[in-house]
């Protein structure tokens, strides 16, 4: 299987930790590709009509997107303990907090994008919205954090690592950890799996 890849993709990195979680990640062939919001990669559109990365060429030839479609495309091919809970409350759970953590991913990438915007086309009020929604996401997090410890690694477990990790990547000057200790030390705790070490975010 064809990943097609970038070590500074977040959604990417959420493919890999959740390969190595699940034993998978020597059968994905990482393919390095380059994306940007305002620059669609032509070749990539041949593949994804979306033009977006995580994509997985599969070696029948078709190709699986988004990343929590690839994520449970994994889960289905091994025996292991599923990340994506099968049935039960164990799964509303998991899908709840794996949309907290992806939708706190999701913030953050928009907030990025205009940030690298010329200063002049910038929106104050745009940048507030997203500091406001990424604050409570964290506020959020830090509640679940004795529970997150508790229960069994997830796809929800996955997105937040990936979009705190990601926090830490591009926005340090947040202070995210500040005031949010229960979350940060889950969050340190979690990084140290080696699915995480793994799979750090390199700028290349
Ligand atoms: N919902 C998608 C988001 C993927 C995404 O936004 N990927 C970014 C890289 S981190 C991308 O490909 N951006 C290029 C673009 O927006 O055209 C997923 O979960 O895979």
């Amino acid at each position: 299987m064809k990943l097609f890849w970038s070590s500074r993709s977040p959604f990417v990195r959420k493919v890999m930790v959740f390969a190595h979680e699940c034993g998978l990640a020597g059968r994905l062939e990482c393919k390095r590709t380059l994306v940007a919001m305002n620059k669609p990669n032509t070749d990539l559109l041949k593949i994804n009509p979306t033009g977006k990365i995580p994509t997985l060429l599969l070696d029948d030839g078709s190709a699986l997107y988004d990343s929590t479609v690839i994520c449970e495309y994994l889960d289905s091919l091994h025996d292991r303990a599923k990340l994506f809970p099968p049935s039960g409350q164990a799964r509303w759970t998991a899908l709840r907090r794996h949309a907290l953590g992806n939708n706190l991913l999701d913030n953050l990438m928009l907030w990025r994008n205009e940030l690298l915007r010329p200063q002049t086309q910038q929106s104050p009020e745009t940048m507030a919205a997203f500091e406001t929604k990424v604050r409570n996401a964290v506020a959020a997090l830090d509640q679940e954090a004795e529970a997150l410890g508790t229960d069994p690694v997830s796809i929800g477990h996955v997105a937040i690592a990936c979009a705190l990790s990601y926090a830490d990547f591009r926005f340090s000057s947040l202070g995210w950890r500040i005031g949010n200790g229960r979350i940060t030390r889950w969050f340190d705790a979690f990084a140290q799996r080696p699915s995480m070490i793994n799979t750090a975010h390199v700028d290349q």
